[in-house]
């Protein structure tokens, strides 16, 4: 397929300024061109600014880790995607799973934050979780596809091609069980269909759809390595700069 891998290190909130600078010297010219694998890393707003600056001379893309939905107000606390666009952060993480279950993220303000993301140069990576009831009937991986639909209502040809989606299974994520190979590339086709239903089935094979849980430098090949998945969203085992690096390396 046509499609760029894509590997993205969320750092969620672990790490320390220090620790920013020491990761960023570590990988910055140590990771492809963005035409052989593309790479991003997601952390906290507060060092968003230094990041890009630091990554200036990289091919590393800083990415965000939540955006509000208006451009600029009277939102005391929330981040401006306006803002975030005028820094040069390049991607924003809307509705990852974290987001949805300890701060109230649902459906509606994950689209309203993708439109908003979108109509401000951001490129959305939108996570879907796993649809539960089916898991835990059956034991087998099920994307939670209506969300797929629901995140992109009103997105339109032009914009889709700078989303990418993250299938991130719920139980998977931080507790060092990762999906099967075969269960993730079931999860993707399955998002991947839905996507052709909703655009078109050669605009279907040109979204990314990544893999999010557990992901580390065992199971990153096998995973990637699966037909419709076209990289990963890692958040322990990218903490640390050689596996980042190690997990860059697989992608090529
Ligand atoms: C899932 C993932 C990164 P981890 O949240 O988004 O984290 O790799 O620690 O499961």
């Amino acid at each position: 397929n046509c499609r760029i891998p894509f590997v993205v290190a969320n750092w969620k909130i672990n790490k320390l300024k220090g620790q920013v600078f020491d990761y960023l010297e570590k990988v910055n010219q140590q990771v492809p061109d963005s035409s052989v694998v593309e790479t991003g890393i997601a952390a906290q707003d507060i060092f968003l600014a230094d990041m890009v600056r630091e990554t200036e001379n990289s091919p590393i893309h800083v990415v965000a880790e939540n955006v509000h939905w208006q451009d600029a107000g009277a939102y005391t606390g929330e981040t401006s995607p306006r803002a975030l666009a005028d820094l040069g952060v390049t991607y924003v993480l809307i509705g990852h799973f974290e987001r949805r279950k300890f701060f109230n993220e649902t459906d509606a303000t994950v689209n309203l934050k993708v439109m908003a993301a979108l109509r401000n140069g951001l490129k959305p990576i939108v996570d879907i979780d796993e649809d539960m009831s089916v898991y835990t009937q059956s034991m087998e991986a099920q994307p939670a596809v209506a969300q797929v639909a629901a995140a992109l209502a009103g997105v339109s040809v032009d914009q889709i091609r700078n989303v990418t989606i993250a299938y991130e299974p719920t139980w998977a994520i931080g507790s060092g069980e990762a999906a099967s190979a075969q269960q993730a590339q079931k999860a993707a086709q399955l998002i991947r269909q839905t996507l052709a239903q909703l655009y078109s089935p050669s605009i279907a094979e040109k979204i990314r759809i990544l893999y999010g849980g557990s992901v580390d430098i065992n199971n990153a090949a096998q995973i990637m390595g699966q037909a419709d998945i076209d990289g990963v969203l890692v958040g322990r085992a990218a903490l640390d700069p050689e596996q980042f690096l190690s997990l860059v390396a697989i992608a090529q």
